[in-house]
């Protein structure tokens, strides 16, 4: 917990995308991934636009955005180029090897022409990772696997968390960390992830439940907070989200500083 972002690139066992994503976060000084939750693309172009420059990943679920087309993800990389941040398709893939890799490939989205990291659920086993590594565009680019979840009653808990986390070492350079809301692994070549970040505590009485950045960044020991409703519903979203940047960093300088 006390290794920097940066020194944990240089481990021989971090995968390329969590090299990309722990460099990103050290140089730009920011631990912040936008869940740009939205209606549209126009919407979500416009708020990758204003908010570039405070994150390190634009969280987006492509098929709930409307009027998703080729020139959505043309404009969105070329606004992720300029501002420094990767497109982290959010697709949660659980299907069987075969088909995971055609709705990566192909459909509408074509997600793996333009997502830097997607997410993967442990629960049908490592194949659908080994299919979509196959598959994805370079080989900087990479996968969460989802070993806990942040809404009231999931399932991912206990042996089941414990199993999506050695899941991962059977695809080493393709899964650069873990969704969860703890520190489900002290290996720091994992980048852990969290959603279900408030600067307050509570819930939004559909089964979200959220902690503080400090909660879960400097006492839980993950590293890159995801915070959606947090900032998209606030009057001033860029200071919004400059309040979670600068209330992650400070937790993780805590937390790098202690020992
Ligand atoms: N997300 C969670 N919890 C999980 C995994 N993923 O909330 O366990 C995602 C949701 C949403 C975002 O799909 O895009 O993180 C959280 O949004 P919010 O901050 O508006 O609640």
């Amino acid at each position: 917990a006390a290794m920097s972002y940066g020194q944990r690139t240089l481990l021989p066992t971090t995968a390329p995308f969590a090299t990309r994503l722990l460099s990103l976060m050290e140089e730009k000084r920011t631990n912040v991934a936008l869940a740009a939750d939205v209606l549209s693309c126009a919407e979500a172009l416009a708020l990758a636009e204003e908010l570039g420059p405070e994150i390190c990943m634009f969280k987006i679920h492509a098929d709930a955005l409307g009027g998703f087309d080729e020139s959505f993800h043309l404009r969105l990389a070329e606004i992720a180029k300029r501002h420094r941040f990767l497109l982290f398709e959010d697709r949660k893939f659980a299907d069987i090897g075969s088909v995971a890799r055609r709705q990566y490939e192909g459909g509408i989205f074509r997600i793996s022409h333009w997502a830097d990291v997607v997410t993967v659920h442990a629960v049908a086993g490592p194949s659908a990772l080994l299919s979509l590594q196959e598959a994805c565009s370079s080989t900087d680019n990479g996968a969460f696997i989802v070993s806990e979840m942040s809404c009231q009653g999931s399932l991912a808990v206990g042996n089941y968390t414990q199993a999506a986390v050695e899941m991962a070492k059977v695809c080493r350079d393709f899964v650069a960390g873990f969704i969860c809301t703890s520190r489900v692994t002290t290996d720091p070549s994992w980048v852990l992830v969290t959603p279900g970040v408030k600067l307050q505590e509570g819930g939004d009485g559909q089964g979200q439940q959220y902690l503080t950045p400090e909660e879960v960044i400097g006492r839980r020991g993950t590293d890159v907070i995801v915070v959606g409703r947090g900032i998209i519903d606030a009057d001033d979203r860029l200071a919004t989200a400059q309040a979670y940047r600068h209330a992650a960093w400070q937790a993780y300088e805590g937390r790098v500083a202690q020992i």
